[in-house]
């Protein structure tokens, strides 16, 4: 007899930021996690899985992985969404987990083996002026790093996305019941970044890959104007240029520009992808693989991205958690057409409830050989930490009107 769903609770925990976790287990004793976590909607993906989903998983068979993806996309009529696939997700990273549990293998064994022996990895760095930033860019090549995402301020504003005035740890997410308003002057932008990135360039010599997130802030016309600006930078990437919810535009920046061009994290599905793909209007596909809907869907986006000779490159902020980063490093190891994994890091304390098999050392991340996604929750630690209110910011152009954060 084939084992069955037993329970499939939700943790939320907020050790230095909320995270949600789905825990399911099955009538052989295994334990399943997946990630649930969509930062400043928490408790929506939470009450989505608790009131829906959960009741629903009791009694099924938790090997079949691809039946129950598609019983819980196809099978509810309203599909896609952050909340809902983020929610998707937290179970297919489950099953995955459970199944490589019955087979006693770690998950990239039963995506078809290595192609690779570890995964690059990149972080960020970022510094007010081009001073500090030098300086975060020295202690993440301490650190082993080769490929480093880069943010600078802006002269005349007073915050700018993804980087600390006081060279903090940057987590976007502020707490308290209401987002931070932010200013944002995108000419001011456009006019120093080109020069801050190229004496960054300079500094560091011609070999540490240098990455940059624009955070969806840009018309075409200013991406195609930037990214002609940053070519002798040799960026990586360049990522997010535009919101992309237009994608017949990124044409126009693909003309004018060679900068390679990532896209996708705020995306849910195969068939955002699907025109950025095959027309080869971007270079890397950066879907979280929690939020995209789990391990099965990320595979299936990769494959298209293949044949397309576009490149995975999962999205791995400190709001995707320990879980998500596990799988997302499983299918790095397993994806011939994988390119690098991001990897933003986590407060001290939330290594200690999401104890994982995988590692960081020497600017690459493995998964481990633990069985399944290799995570261990201590609920106990967990449970002392309770859910807190917390935002993304949003932001405002200097007249006030509310522009993409
Ligand atoms: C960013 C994210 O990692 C990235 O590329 O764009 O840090 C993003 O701002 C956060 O995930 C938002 O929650
Ligand atoms: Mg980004």
């Amino acid at each position: 007899m084939s084992a069955t769903i037993v329970a499939a609770d939700v943790l939320v925990t907020s050790p230095g930021r909320n995270l949600v976790t789905l825990k399911i287990t099955t009538s052989d004793g295994l334990v399943g996690w997946g990630d649930a976590t969509l930062n400043g909607r928490e408790l929506a993906v939470a009450s989505y899985l608790r009131d829906h989903v959960c009741p629903i998983l009791v009694g099924r068979d938790p090997a079949m992985v691809e039946d129950t993806w598609q019983y819980l996309y196809r099978g509810v009529y309203w599909r896609r969404g952050p909340v809902t696939m983020a929610a998707i997700g937290a179970v297919d990273l489950a099953l995955w987990d459970i199944k490589g549990k019955v087979c006693g293998q770690p998950v990239y064994q039963l995506l078809g083996g290595r192609v690779r022996d570890r995964i690059l990895s990149y972080t960020h760095a970022t510094g007010w002026d081009v001073a500090a930033l030098l300086d975060a860019v020295a202690a993440q090549r301490e650190r082993g790093f080769r490929a480093v995402r880069v943010q600078t301020g802006v002269p005349g504003l007073e915050s700018v996305y993804g980087v600390t005035k006081d060279g903090g740890a940057y987590e976007p997410a502020g707490r308290g019941v209401a987002p931070v308003e932010e200013t944002w002057d995108t000419a001011a932008y456009l006019r120093y970044l080109p020069g801050a990135l190229a004496e960054v360039r300079a500094a560091v010599g011609p070999e540490l890959e240098l990455l940059h997130d624009a955070h969806h802030r840009l018309t075409p016309n200013q991406a195609a104007r930037l990214g002609k600006a940053l070519e002798p930078v040799d960026l990586f990437w360049l990522e997010d240029v535009t919101p992309a919810e237009n994608q017949d535009v990124l044409r126009r920046v693909r003309e004018q520009t060679t900068v390679p061009l990532a896209i996708g994290e705020v995306f849910t599905s195969v068939w955002e992808f699907q025109q950025l793909i095959t027309e080869q209007l971007i270079d890397f596909v950066r879907a979280a693989v929690s939020h995209v809907g789990g391990i099965t869907p990320l595979r299936r986006i990769a494959a298209l991205a293949e044949v397309w000779q576009v490149w995975l490159a999962p999205h791995g902020p400190s709001d995707v958690s320990p879980i998500a980063l596990a799988a997302a490093t499983h299918v790095g190891l397993a994806t011939p057409n994988f390119a690098i994994q991001e990897y933003m890091g986590y407060p001290d304390r939330v290594h200690e409830v999401f104890r994982h098999a995988w590692t960081y050392a020497d600017g690459h991340l493995h998964p481990g050989d633990a069985p399944g996604l290799g995570i261990e929750v201590d609920e106990a630690l967990a449970a002392r930490f309770p859910y807190e209110p917390a935002y993304l910011p949003v932001a405002r152009r200097l007249d006030g009107t509310l522009t993409d954060w």
